[in-house]
């Protein structure tokens, strides 16, 4: 499947707040800005038409778009976030998704669920359970994928923050990998790319329309990717790396 579209949300002055568990120190907003610009490029380079969301300077963690939502071919999933401090980053959301005519649900408590918990491999949809997602979030996405004819099934998650922080689909059965996720049995079938310890921050990399933009400074998994047959478009998000986001959470693709 081609994607055509993305949704981005511009960082706010406060994510310098933004939840984080790295010792990375705190973000430069200017950097982050001209980062996240570089950013809509790279998907502007892959053929998506860019929605930008305003900035929000009540919700630090906002730039992180990607957990606040959900879009699959038959409808858009608004997520119940698990951190309180994210719960109402779904408004905005919800408002923009919703301006584009696609049919909307919606994941309530007491379940809670963080999209980048989600990756899409065709018409089925792994769901990690994390410290964000828990199994009412699961079992409430099963259900409305099943109405659109599309299903899940759910991997534990045990040491990363999300299931896309260790996992990436780049199509054609071809998954980037590391650490816990090299062994899980629910993968196996999969043609694991292994990302390499000191390289892990680059297991979230992003496939679009064949081409995937991975993290800079990750020159193993890099070359690794172009020659399994990709191009490889490069992006340096270190501002967002600062608060444990990775490439994909900072945009919606569809
Ligand atoms: C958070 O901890 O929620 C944010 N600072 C980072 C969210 C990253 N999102 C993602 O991996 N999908």
């Amino acid at each position: 499947m081609l994607f055509t579209s993305a949704i981005v949300k511009t960082p706010c002055k406060n994510m310098v707040k933004g939840i984080t568990t790295t010792n990375l120190g705190q973000p430069d907003y200017k950097v982050a800005l001209e980062q996240h610009k570089n950013y809509i490029q790279a998907l502007e380079q892959c053929g998506l038409k860019v929605i930008v969301l305003d900035p929000d300077e009540n919700l630090p963690d906002s730039t992180f778009i990607e957990d606040a939502c959900l879009i699959t071919p038959g409808c858009a999933i608004i997520t119940n976030p698990g951190a309180d401090s994210r719960k109402e980053e779904t408004i905005s959301v919800g408002k923009a998704v919703k301006k584009l005519g696609i049919p909307l649900e919606e994941i309530i408590t007491p379940a809670t669920l963080d999209a980048g918990d989600i990756m899409m491999v065709q018409n089925h949809y792994y769901t990690g359970l994390s410290e964000r997602t828990n199994s009412a979030g699961a079992l409430q996405l099963k259900n409305i994928l099943k109405k659109y004819k599309l299903t899940s099934s759910s991997i534990t998650l045990e040491n990363v923050l999300h299931l896309k922080t260790g996992i990436s689909y780049l199509e054609n059965n071809n998954l980037l990998a590391f650490g816990e996720f090299l062994t899980k049995p629910e993968l196996e079938n999969f043609n694991i790319l292994k990302v390499g310890a000191n390289e892990s921050y680059a297991a979230n990399s992003v496939w679009i329309n064949g081409n995937v933009l991975v993290p800079n400074k990750s020159p193993e998994t890099k070359k690794m990717i172009e020659n399994t047959g990709y191009k490889v478009i490069e992006v340096d998000v270190s501002e967002f790396k600062k608060l444990d986001g990775g490439l994909s959470c900072l945009s919606l693709r569809f």
